[in-house]
Formats: structure tokens, C-alpha cells, sequence
């Protein structure tokens, strides 16, 4: 994996850091996070890590979760040496309007067509920003010790749906590999990630589950506030409610649509690898890759979906003709 000098460099350079993730953030925003935080402080330096959004409870087994910040760290000593942007490219996705940092860095494996930032290391094609981050760790010759290990390979574990998708390449295998070697016990992980799954939690699922509706092959998946009403859930209990409705014989794309506010919706769309999501969540505020996308949209529960399914129907007609 080519690591651009500038980042490398920048990164040795600086005392104090500051690393950001995205909105939401999952087992590779988190992952990825702690493991360059610890891997930096064993180098000497004093590092920051911020969140948007608190970490979901099922990530709080990762070591150092709590040290997650939703504040902005004071700045008035001056602004730290390097901000190091993870797991997404651009300040939009990071909820805060501006970020301290005299060098801007950007770690990310997100498709986007942003410039924000010094220095960009994107690579699409590379299953997390945990791999990336694995790499860079060894490239920095910083230490990787069991705890760093567990949140690298939680982030690439969760992010390559347990090296289930086409994103799992041979590399993210082998970096798996070391990782288990330096201490991770892969049961453990997948335990906490896959089979936690509390009895509220477990109870909003087969709610949502009765309800899937079919418009061909595309299965969509809602969750109301209702819904949270009467299971005693909230919006931290839907994760992957997508992959739920892709997981159905003969479905192509599921879209898991989850109220965010009497007349708002976040729209979560899942392909399995012939339909480009991507595209469409671009034409709804949105973004990711080609078989995970998403965005958000406006209406009634009802003009979303119909919207949502039509755009779907007619990025399939274009593509084929
Ligand atoms: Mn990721």
C-alpha cells in the first residue's frame, strides 16, 4: 500500500493531533480512531479524538472508547499540529462547521469528489479505513500492542461485514492475519459486533422485518418513530436493518428507511453488486459507494419510498440503455 510521504511526514512531524470521524460513527470511524490514537500517543504525542455523535453501545467494548469527545478541544493554547480527518473526506460528513489543525490531513476509502484537506490518501478500492490505517501504523514504525490490534480489526472486521463483501481483498486478510498474531481473538469480536443483540433491539427487528415491502427486487425496510415508541428502542438499534432486507433471496437493492423527524427520513440503500447506489444517493444529499450509499430526504413516509424506488427504477433503465 503506497502511503503518501507528505502524510507520513506531516504526521512525524507534529506533537499534538487531532483525529475526527464521521457522523454516526461505526466499527471502522471508531476503530480506526483508537487504534492511530494509541499508536500515536506510544510515539510520544498528545492526540485528541472527537465525534459528532456518541459512540453506539455496541462499539464500547473497543479500548479507549471513552475518551470519544463530542467538544471541540480548547484551542486557545493554539491549534493542534495536525487534524487528521478518518474514515470520511470532507467537513460536511464530520458535523462540525470548521476544524482546528495547522495541516489538514484525510485518511478515507470513500468515493467522493471533495478537496478538503493538505494532504488526501484515498483509496476506494481498500475494504476500511482500518486497512489504511494498519498500514500507515507500520509505516510510522509505531507499535501495535493487542488493544491497538482489536480496534484494527474490528474496524476492518465490521466494515467488510466479517470478510463477507468483495471488499475483503487479499490484503485485508493478511492485515487480519497480523492482527491475530499480535493478540486479537477473533470470537471475541465477532460476539460483541454480531450476537449482542439486546430483546428491544431483537423485538424493533422482526417489526420491521414483518413489514419489508416488495417493489421487484427492491425491498425496503422502515423504521418509524412509533416504532422506537413501542419497543423501547432508538436509532442506535437499526443498524444494519439494510443488510437485513438485502439478505433476501432474489432482492438486488434494499432500502432501509428510518424516520428522523416528523417529516424527515435518512434513507440507507444496499445493493448486491449490480446496481451502483452510489449514483443515486448523489441525487438525495447523500454519498458512499457503489453497493452502500445513502442520503437523506424529505416528505411523507409514502412520497419517500415512491421517490426513492422510481429513482431507483430509472438509474437501472439509464444504465442499460
Ligand atoms: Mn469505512
Amino acid at each position: 500500500m503506497k502511503i503518501p510521504d507528505a502524510l507520513t511526514g506531516a504526521i512525524r512531524q507534529a506533537q499534538s493531533v487531532l483525529l475526527v470521524a464521521h457522523v454516526s460513527p461505526d466499527g471502522d470511524a471508531l476503530g480506526s480512531s483508537l487504534a492511530l490514537a494509541r499508536a500515536l500517543r506510544g510515539m510520544g504525542k498528545s492526540v485528541s479524538i472527537l465525534d459528532k455523535d456518541a459512540v453506539p453501545r455496541i462499539y464500547r467494548f473497543l479500548p479507549g472508547w471513552e475518551a470519544v469527545s463530542a467538544e471541540l478541544p480548547d484551542v486557545s493554547g493554539g491549534e493542534p499540529d495536525a487534524l487528521v480527518l478518518l474514515d470520511c473526506g470532507e467537513l460536511e460528513r464530520t458535523g462540525f462547521k470548521s476544524l482546528p489543525g495547522r495541516v489538514k490531513l484525510v485518511v478515507d476509502h470513500h468515493l467522493t469528489e471533495r478537496s478538503y484537506g493538505d494532504v488526501r490518501w484515498v483509496l476506494p478500492t481498500v475494504s476500511s479505513t482500518g486497512e489504511m490505517v494498519y498500514n500507515l501504523i507500520r509505516a510510522l514504525g509505531a507499535e501495535i500492542d493487542a488493544k491497538t490490534a482489536l480496534c484494527l480489526y474490528t474496524a476492518i472486521f465490521t466494515d467488510t461485514g466479517g470478510f463477507r463483501y468483495s471488499s475483503s481483498t487479499p490484503s485485508s486478510f493478511r492485515a487480519a492475519a497480523d492482527l491475530v498474531e499480535l493478540g486479537v481473538k477473533p470470537w471475541s469480536i465477532t460476539e460483541n459486533v454480531y450476537e449482542s443483540i439486546s430483546p428491544a433491539r431483537m423485538r424493533l427487528m422482526g417489526m420491521a422485518i414483518n413489514g419489508i415491502r416488495f417493489h421487484d427486487d427492491v425491498a425496503v425496510i422502515v423504521v418509524t418513530h412509533d416504532m422506537y415508541r413501542e419497543t423501547g428502542t432508538t436509532d442506535e438499534d437499526t443498524e444494519n436493518f439494510a443488510n437485513l432486507a438485502r439478505s433476501i433471496q432474489g432482492v438486488e437493492v434494499a432500502v432501509f428507511i428510518r424516520q428522523t423527524g416528523p417529516e424527515s427520513f435518512k434513507v440507507s440503500m444496499r445493493s448486491k453488486g449490480r446496481v451502483n447506489v452510489a449514483a443515486i444517493a448523489e441525487t438525495i444529499r447523500g454519498g458512499g459507494h457503489h453497493n452502500a450509499a445513502g442520503g437523506k430526504m424529505d416528505g411523507t413516509l409514502a412520497e419517500v419510498e415512491e421517490r426513492i424506488v422510481v429513482a431507483l427504477k430509472n438509474a437501472r433503465r439509464d444504465s442499460q440503455s
